[in-house]
């Protein structure tokens, strides 16, 4: 656990569908549709509803999908979160921009819980799936993002959980956590 400002970041292994917070953050694709990995477990517990969502966002804000590194909200359906902000992480590759683009999902889905008055919202290791990313590499950013966020915008956010589904992604988030510079 890390506090900054008012805001503790905390750690936990688990799932995130299960996650009794404001929002939860789906790492989606483009589309907005579902998927495997971590958004095929929010579709398939969450109901219909979240797709409902999607399919008005998709028509009314992205008719050509939602860029990587961007957010919209949603319901959470039949969760016990009360919503679901969804995110295109970046598929890992060398291009220098896909850091930047793994910070702005966490940056991104950060302010849009505070512009909605949000006080707990809990992340998944975005990216570090189906879209390949070295948990080694992307946990100093997506904490490091997180913890720069809090920093800039104090006052609404009271935790930022990170639900690390196994211990590998545990240990390599714990180590970048012991290792912010701050
Ligand atoms: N709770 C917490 N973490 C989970 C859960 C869960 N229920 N299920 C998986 N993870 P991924 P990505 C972890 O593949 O890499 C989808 O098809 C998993 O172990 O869900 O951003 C989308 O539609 C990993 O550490 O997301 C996109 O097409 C992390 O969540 C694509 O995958 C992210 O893995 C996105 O790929």
């Amino acid at each position: 656990m890390m506090r900054i400002g008012d805001c503790a970041i905390v750690l936990t292994t688990g799932d995130l569908t299960a996650a009794a917070v404001d929002a939860i953050v789906n790492a989606a694709n483009h589309s907005l549709l579902g998927g495997g990995g971590v958004d095929g477990a929010i579709h398939r517990k969450g109901g219909p509803a979240i797709l409902a969502a999607c399919r008005r966002i998709r028509a009314e804000e992205w008719p050509d999908g939602l860029p990587t590194g961007r957010a919209v909200i949603t319901t959470a359906g039949n969760l016990p979160a009360r919503h679901v902000i969804h995110t295109v992480g970046p598929v890992y590759s060398r291009d220098p921009d896909v850091p930047r683009l793994l910070a702005a999902c966490h940056e991104n889905s950060l302010a849009l819980a505070r512009a909605h008055d949000l006080r707990t919202v809990a992340f998944p290791a975005i990216s570090t799936g189906v879209y390949g990313y070295p948990l080694a590499e992307a946990a100093p950013i997506a904490l490091g993002a997180t913890a720069a966020h809090l920093a800039r915008h104090p006052g609404t956010l009271s935790e930022v959980r990170f639900v690390l589904f196994d211990a590998p992604a545990y240990a390599a988030f714990a180590a970048a956590l012991a290792a912010l510079p701050l």
